[in-house]
């Protein structure tokens, strides 16, 4: 039975992680430890919450006292560390807080687990560390897919972050002797995705009538992977990988940013022309007059520094670990959307504000003291 505290479990793939964990091994216990910034939404895991093995912190993992606190209060023998500011178009506008929670958050996790676990007893531990494609810098057209060998390139101040963190993570255990794993992985897609990435971004702006931006000329190359199979890859690395070791994880998928749009606008328009419900419920989506939602598609200026195309190469993974994806991306954008579809409230209480005066109100604007 493992004990773990999982970190930016309320974000988007965290959320996803503490579903999937909770349903593939009920008899874990689970922290989630999450500072709850605009990304984090706890109704995300409510359900998971209800599990009394389940216990919720609002904290910041910059705060390493309260950090070495839980784990030593609860046990704890597994961290896998989500928490991070996400957005590549906000380290952009607003580079500090990545720099401060990917960099500064994951040495203070680090080292708060450094204390607790090596501390003489040689107590049995694995600190895992999400990270992403995005630190391999961009692909050219023919170039082969990264590979865990992939010389770091970050381009962007969040994937510079990233990369700090995970080179940290790295000489904590060649230093240390801390038992990390780290998956670097690719575009993620699925439920409870905050709006301002790409596919729910375009799945909203469908519903609501508005315009869909796309960055440049369109034709940026991502490899998408839907979340449960990131959260499957992330649970083998945790039960199989090897101490010090790092796994790519990715979706063999490679789409243009214009296919991907055309292709929502095509799965939210066969949604709503199959459904009266639907039509009268969203009165400003093309389909629910007779148009299409492509009309929606805004070529706009490009992101500064945008990198061209990522790709992934997951054969370590897959020898090693026995990993691959499993949902192709026909059926994970139809299950998105109707994700979306059905969960209405979820982000409708994120765009109109009165899920973040709901969480002031509840835990406090600055998170809780203990
Ligand atoms: P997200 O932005 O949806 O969620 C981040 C979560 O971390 C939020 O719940 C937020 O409240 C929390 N958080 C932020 N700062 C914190 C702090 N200082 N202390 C505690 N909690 C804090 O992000 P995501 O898309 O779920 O990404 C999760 C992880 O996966 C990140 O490390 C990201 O770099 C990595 N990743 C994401 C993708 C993707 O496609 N989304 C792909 C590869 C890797
Ligand atoms: O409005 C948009 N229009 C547009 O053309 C947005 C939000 C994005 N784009 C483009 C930029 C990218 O080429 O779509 C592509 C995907 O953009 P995002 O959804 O912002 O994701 P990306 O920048 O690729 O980064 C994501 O994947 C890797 C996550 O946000 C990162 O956390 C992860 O590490």
């Amino acid at each position: 039975m493992k004990r773990l505290f999982i970190t930016g479990g309320a974000g988007f793939i965290g959320a996803n992680f503490v579903h999937y964990w909770a349903e593939n091994h009920p008899g874990d216990f689970i922290l989630v430890f999450d500072a709850l910034t605009y990304a984090g939404n706890i109704s995300s895991i409510e359900p998971a919450l209800a599990d009394e093995r389940a216990v919720f912190v609002r904290g910041d993992i910059c705060n390493r006292e309260l950090v070495e606190f839980l784990l030593g209060e609860y046990a704890i023998d597994t961290i896998v560390n989500f928490a991070a500011e996400s957005h590549v178009d906000r380290s952009i506008t607003g580079p500090d807080a990545f720099i401060k929670t990917n960099i500064q958050g994951t040495h203070a996790l680090l080292e708060a687990a450094r204390s607790i676990w090596l501390n003489g007893h040689g107590m049995p531990h694995r600190f895992h560390h999400v990270s992403t494609d995005e630190v391999y810098g961009s692909l050219g057209p023919d170039d082969p897919p990264f590979s865990e060998t992939t010389p770091y390139a970050p381009n962007s101040p969040y994937s510079a972050s990233k990369a700090a963190s995970d080179h940290l993570v790295r000489a904590y255990h060649h230093t240390y002797g801390l038992d990390v794993t780290t998956s670097n992985c690719s575009n993620n897609y699925g439920p409870y995705q905050f709006p301002e990435k790409l596919i729910p971004l375009c799945i909203i702006n469908i519903l609501n009538g508005n315009p869909l931006p796309v960055y440049g000329d369109g034709l940026n190359i991502r490899d998408w992977l839907y979340v449960e199979d990131h959260c499957r890859g992330i649970e083998l690395v945790i039960n199989r990988g090897r101490a010090g070791s790092v796994y790519n994880i990715g979706g063999c998928n490679e789409w243009t940013n214009i296919d991907i749009v055309h292709l929502v606008c095509q799965e939210v328009d066969l949604a709503i022309e199959a459904s009266p419900s639907l039509r009268e419920s969203f009165p400003d989506a093309p389909a629910s007059r007779g148009a299409k939602s492509r009309e929606l598609i805004t070529f706009v200026s490009d992101r500064p520094g945008h990198d061209r195309r990522y790709a992934i190469d997951a054969e370590k993974a897959r020898r090693e670990l026995g990993y691959s994806p499993m949902t192709d991306f026909d059926k994970g954008i139809r299950l998105t959307v109707r994700w979306y579809l059905d969960n209405t409230r979820w982000w409708q209480e994120i765009l109109d504000g009165s899920y973040r005066d709901w969480i002031n109100r509840n835990y406090g604007s600055r998170g809780i003291e203990l």
